[in-house]
């Protein structure tokens, strides 16, 4: 099931499906959760709505201040929540959330951050949250987006970006905290960057991923391709990849082609017969530097594999529509939908 965005419903507000956890008010959490917390108005709406709701950046100019959890479903099981701004210093605001929620082999956090914003105050917050969420699950994934990297330099960046880590693994390390499962990631709601921020931080709650990146893995030599991914067509989010290096050039290319497929899908794709399972392939004829071209394969109504590779392999379609029925039977038998 994908809940998410094909009925243009938006997030709920609060709870989900129900397994997992239950949260301060009683209301049952989805098992496979990421979590987004942070300051107020460092930007966790505005990154979900963008993603989730294809809202325009300039668009959450205007966002109120969140006051109740919301809850947005993708594929896979998944569910990302959206949790009130939490301020450290602040008596009124500094409502923690109960502890049960950070339990589970599949809940992640993503602590977001604003570049721009008060960073004493960002880390108070940040630490209160970790010493809490290890004290019941001492592995849980720390996703740490510096958010609002917009208006820097590229130095700047990188300055912005080796100070949050020094600090955080110091404090880590006096505190006694487990500094192995944190991860660093510059984003702004202005660059799909943020998208593949999000890609790396839902993979790992992906049921059988290791499987769907062998998988992948093999459909990428069978088929001499460059990269192979597995997209949720709706956020433009991968959720597994073949394993080789990555270009973020190609990252790029990937959701640069996900989009135009979405904007001019009448004039630049040419839709191949249904395939034996039943399936419709789509060949997209995009180009990056006259070289490579990309090839997409519907899985089902929801996930697309998106194949990138040089013209010269993208032109043996009958190979690739083959190779890619087999993926795609597979990947519907073990995601389950
Ligand atoms: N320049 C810039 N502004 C951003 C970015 N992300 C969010 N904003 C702005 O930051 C403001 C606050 O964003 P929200 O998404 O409401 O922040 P929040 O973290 O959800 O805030 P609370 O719900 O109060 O916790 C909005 O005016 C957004 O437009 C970004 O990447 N760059
Ligand atoms: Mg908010």
């Amino acid at each position: 099931m994908n809940g998410y965005g094909q009925d243009g419903a938006g997030p709920t507000e609060s709870g989900s499906p129900g397994y997992g956890s239950t949260d301060k008010l009683g209301e049952q959490l989805a098992e496979r959760r990421v979590l987004f917390m942070g300051p107020p108005g460092s930007g966790k709406t505005s990154i979900l709505s963008v993603v989730f709701e294809d809202t325009v950046a300039y668009d959450t100019l205007g966002m109120m201040p969140t006051q109740q959890q919301a809850a947005y479903q993708m594929v896979a099981g998944i569910t990302i929540y959206d949790f009130p701004g939490i301020d450290y210093y602040s008596e009124t605001q500094y409502n923690p959330p109960n502890p049960a929620i950070y339990e589970g082999d599949y809940t992640s956090l993503v602590f977001v951050i604003d570049s721009q914003g008060d960073f004493q105050n960002s880390l108070a917050t940040l630490f209160s949250v970790i010493r809490t969420a290890q004290a019941v699950n001492p592995q849980l994934p720390i996703n740490i987006f510096i958010n609002k990297v917009d208006s820097l330099s590229e130095e700047l960046k990188q300055d912005v970006h080796q100070d949050m880590q020094q600090q955080v693994w110091k404090t880590m390390r006096y505190e006694n905290l487990n500094s192995a499962y944190v991860q660093f990631f510059l984003t702004t709601i202005f660059h799909d960057d943020i998208r593949e921020a999000l890609s790396r931080v839902v993979q790992r709650l992906v049921p059988n991923h290791s499987s769907l990146e062998t998988i992948l893995n093999s459909f990428c030599s069978k088929s001499s391709l460059d990269k192979v991914f597995l997209f949720d067509v709706t956020t433009k989010i991968y959720l597994a990849m073949d394993s080789s290096p990555t270009d973020p050039q190609i990252f790029r290319f990937a959701f640069e082609t996900l989009k135009a497929m979405d904007d001019v899908s009448q004039l630049c794709i040419e839709y191949l017969p249904p395939s034996d399972d039943g399936m419709m392939s789509q060949k997209v004829t995009f180009d990056l530097e006259g070289s490579i071209r990309v090839f997409v394969y519907q899985v089902n109504s929801y996930l697309s594999l998106l194949c990138v590779g040089s013209t010269q392999v993208i032109r043996q379609k009958s190979l690739l529509e083959f190779n890619g029925s087999k993926v795609a039977k597979a990947i519907r038998q073990i995601l389950p939908s």
